[in-house]
């Protein structure tokens, strides 16, 4: 992107809870600066309150959440309240890492996640591609 273009959208990422994985959303997070987007990095280990408070400080349009430690199952509800409380209606919230725990089938962990509040569930394999072209398609217009 050039110095005079606007950007395509303000992201806030991070890993959270107590997770350190940080390599799969740092390679995102460049992806998606390459691609035009804003992106205000929190980093690993990032609470609920902290995604929330940096979303509200940068207008964000989106959070994108990573979770690799397999506790997304606790960590990941009541973010969409905060929001909501916050004054954040309708900020797009994406998901993505190892959500997957034991035998668990794909659709119903999505399922899951979906009904918490998140607009968008990512499985490890994702393609970086398939990320960016996903949020360009989502903050078009
Ligand atoms: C490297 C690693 C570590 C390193 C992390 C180093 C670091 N600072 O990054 C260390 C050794 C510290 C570590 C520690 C632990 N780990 Co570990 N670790 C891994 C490992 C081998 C690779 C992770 C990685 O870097 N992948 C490469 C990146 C590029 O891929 P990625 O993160 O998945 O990201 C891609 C996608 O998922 C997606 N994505 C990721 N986030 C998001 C977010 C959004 C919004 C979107 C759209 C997409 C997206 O985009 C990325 C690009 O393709 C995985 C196994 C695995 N194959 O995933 C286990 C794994 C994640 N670890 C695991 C565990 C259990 C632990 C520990 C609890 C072990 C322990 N008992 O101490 C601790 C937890 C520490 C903590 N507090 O977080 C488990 C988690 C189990 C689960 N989820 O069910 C895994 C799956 C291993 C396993 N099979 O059991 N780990």
């Amino acid at each position: 992107m050039s110095g005079s273009e606007a950007p395509k959208g303000t992201l806030v990422t991070g890993l959270i809870g107590e997770d350190v994985h940080i390599a799969g959303i740092r390679i995102l997070e460049h992806a998606l600066r390459k691609a035009g987007f804003d992106v205000v990095a929190l980093g690993a280990q990032v609470s609920q309150d902290e995604f929330v408070s940096a979303a509200v400080e940068s207008r964000a349009d989106a959070i994108l959440v990573s979770s690799l430690s397999g506790h997304a199952d606790a960590l990941l509800p009541g973010l969409r309240e905060k929001c909501d409380e916050a004054g954040l209606q309708g900020i797009r919230l994406y998901l993505g890492g190892q959500l997957m725990i034991g035998d668990s089938r794909w659709e119903d962990v999505e399922a899951k996640f979906k009904e918490a509040g998140v607009d968008a569930v990512y499985p490890p394999d994702v393609q970086v591609a398939q990320v960016v072209a996903d949020l360009e398609a989502d903050f078009a217009g």
